[in-house]
């Protein structure tokens, strides 16, 4: 981070956000075009699962991006400011590399430490608690105490929720399994404050999209913008290398969770809410080889900045 700064200090400054429960500093990176006009922000976290690794290595791609030469990105930065958090579970991450390759979790302390470990992505307060999570504090799925219980979310909360008349979109980075996930988790329930819109030929291959929100089996398929989006991002993703995506609603394409960061911002207004899980679909899974790092941060770019750029547009 202090090198991406150093090297682009006309346009990237280094924040604060918070303390992780090691008492780590974590700092995310504010990519911005000095003017006056007020600006949308888009934010991206990446890394809130320790053993994620491909998460942070491609916010450390996206942040390495060649900001003056890339005129997609130039055109961006007139309208949108990006906020970029690199490694949100930065003690997990640490503790992956050192100690257990398969962490999940933050390392909080639990139970007089007979425990560790709360799954930031079950601590949001987003129907906390509510289901796919676990109470024991040894769980990989464990809630936490309550909603926000742990310093990494509160950090991430806290500011989001501070910013977010002006935040579009949201994107949080996971992987595996190759999917663009929109809300909700906790509920199948489709959300229903998105303008719906019967599908057009923009979006991209109908095959990709495995279910619909509010679809009727056998009609025209009524895909809400959201989906659509995240269509499109799948779409550009494809055209690299061929690799495919499913789209769709957390709790219709996988199961439900609750308390997951996707869904509390789009409870809170962001519109454009998304998670990502990255290569592979569970050949190598978390463990993902080191030759497909290059081609997946290749990709995934095409998939966020077609994102960006419909945002953008808006
Ligand atoms: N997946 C996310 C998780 O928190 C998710 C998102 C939730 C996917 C529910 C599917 C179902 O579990 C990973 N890989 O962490
Ligand atoms: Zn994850």
């Amino acid at each position: 981070m202090t090198h991406v700064k150093e090297s682009n200090s006309e346009l990237v400054t280094q924040h604060y956000l918070g303390k992780t429960s090691e008492n780590r500093t974590m700092y995310y990176l504010q990519i911005s075009q000095p003017s006056n006009k007020t600006k949308k922000i888009i934010w991206m976290d990446c890394g809130i699962h320790a053993r994620e690794w491909i998460s942070p290595a491609f916010c450390q791609w996206f942040i390495l991006q060649n900001y003056k030469s890339d005129p997609k990105i130039i055109r961006f930065l007139q309208n949108l400011d990006l906020y970029i958090l690199p490694v949100l579970n930065v003690d997990g991450y640490i503790y992956s590399w050192e100690k257990e390759r398969l962490w999940r979790k933050n390392r909080s302390s639990h139970m007089n430490g007979t425990c560790y470990g709360t799954d930031l992505n079950r601590n949001f307060n987003s129907s906390w608690g509510s289901i796919g999570v676990s109470y024991n504090c040894s769980s990989d799925i464990f809630c936490g105490s309550g909603p926000e219980s742990e310093p990494e979310t509160r950090a991430v909360a806290q500011f989001i929720e501070r910013k977010k008349e002006d935040i579009l979109c949201y994107l949080t980075i996971h992987s595996y399994g190759q999917y663009v996930l929109t809300p909700y988790g906790s509920t199948t329930k489709p959300p229903s404050n998105n303008e719906e819109l019967v599908g057009d030929e923009n979006f991209g291959p109908l095959e990709i999209i495995a279910k619909f929100t509010g679809a009727n089996e056998n009609a025209v398929p009524i895909l809400n913008l959201q989906m659509q989006v995240a269509g499109k991002a799948a779409t550009a993703l494809m055209g690299k290398y061929g690799t495919s995506y499913q789209v769709g609603a957390t709790s219709l394409i996988l199961y439900s969770n609750s308390g997951s960061s996707r869904d509390w911002t789009y409870m809170i207004g962001i519109p454009f809410s998304y998670t990502f899980e990255l290569r592979d679909k569970g050949t190598h899974g978390f463990v993902l080889p080191p030759d497909q790092i290059q081609p997946t941060c290749e990709e995934t770019m095409l998939a966020v900045t077609a994102i960006i750029d419909y945002v953008d547009q808006k």
